[in-house]
């Protein structure tokens, strides 16, 4: 069936279908049309993936169905059936939760449409659901907070680990949303380099959702219950951001009376670890957009691409030189 015969009718108040006029094109990605769902705007690095998207889709001339799925997957469900009904050439989504997706992937598979995984990988039986994962490497990320944290409480003198069972080092845990691969990832690089060092307990983890008032809710429920804490360990500057809030409120000195480690390194956190109030921060590269349209456009040209592909990240700590951290960005 032709494509300009198809009518979408899905209900207008849940999809915000932005179409990116072509401002560019070049002969290697004219009239490529991409399917994106975005999960939505829940923090600053979210922010910063999407406009990557959508200005690397005009500067390489692809026009762009972009929806934003306001933290749902059954929007982002919908929104794929919508592709796949509009005939899209190629299908990239970053899915909010790792599970639940096997039926939606198998009709883009039927339809020969293939499918990117952006940022957040996905739990499915089987890897010829999709074509391949742009993204982080989240498990490491984990893994990076928690050798900082064995660091910061290595006596030098000794090489020693200070915290112990009479002495233990009591940690918060602020998890992304649960069920999705950035919550899980960051908690299992995280508790798989403490495991040997019983000095070190989570004593709290909850979901903030990734999002900075939830990050303060969180805190300030923390600090009400008035026990004993040294570290906090957050899974996205949103949420940190959140907790500062709520400790500098009750004259708590983040970074001093609590160490704070944090994932992403927007701009605010950054210059949060130069004030000395995060003493910690992971990088999590959410400029995406240009790898994500040279990949969109091999699919398109029917070409296979690599089963994963990892961003450059960096970690920046309280020992290291910040005068020379690049603007992020956002
Ligand atoms: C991680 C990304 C996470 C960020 C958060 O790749 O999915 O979602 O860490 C964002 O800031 O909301």
């Amino acid at each position: 069936m032709n494509r300009k015969y198809i009518l979408l009718f899905i209900p207008l108040c849940l999809l915000c279908f932005v179409l990116s006029s072509c401002t560019k094109k070049t002969t290697e990605t004219k009239g490529i049309i991409l399917g994106f769902s975005q999960i939505g705007a829940e923090s600053a690095w979210r922010n910063c993936n999407t406009r990557s998207v959508q200005e690397a889709a005009a500067e390489a001339g692809i026009q762009l169905l972009f929806f934003n799925a306001e933290q749902k997957q059954e929007n982002q469900i919908k929104a794929i059936r919508s592709f796949i009904a509009y005939q899209v050439d190629v299908i990239a989504f970053v899915p909010i939760v790792s599970d639940g997706w096997e039926n939606v992937l198998e009709e883009a598979r039927r339809a020969e449409i293939p499918v990117l995984i952006c940022d957040r990988e996905i739990n499915v039986y089987s890897e010829n659901l999709y074509a391949g994962y742009l993204g982080t490497n989240m498990l490491q990320e984990g893994r990076s907070a928690a050798e900082y944290l064995l660091k910061k409480f290595t006596d030098p003198e000794t090489g020693r680990i200070t915290a112990n069972r009479r002495n233990p080092i009591r940690i918060v845990e602020l998890q992304g949303n649960e069920g999705s691969a950035p919550a899980i990832f960051r908690a299992e690089g995280f508790r798989e380099m403490i495991a040997e060092y019983p000095g070190f307990e989570i004593i709290y983890s909850k979901s903030g959702d990734f999002l900075r008032s939830k990050g303060y809710e969180l805190m300030c429920e923390i600090l009400e219950e008035q026990f004993e804490f040294h570290v906090i360990y957050s899974h996205n500057d949103s949420m940190t951001l959140g907790a500062i809030d709520a400790m500098k409120e009750r004259g708590i000195k983040p970074g001093e009376d609590i160490v704070i480690i944090s994932i992403d390194a927007e701009q605010a956190a950054i210059d949060a670890l130069k004030r000395g109030e995060i003493n910690c921060v992971v990088e999590c590269n959410p400029k995406q957009g240009p790898d994500i349209m040279r990949l969109a456009s091999r699919l398109a040209r029917k070409e296979t691409i690599p089963r994963v592909i990892f961003m450059e990240e960096e970690v920046f700590t309280e020992w290291d030189d910040l005068s020379n951290i690049a603007p992020r960005g956002y």
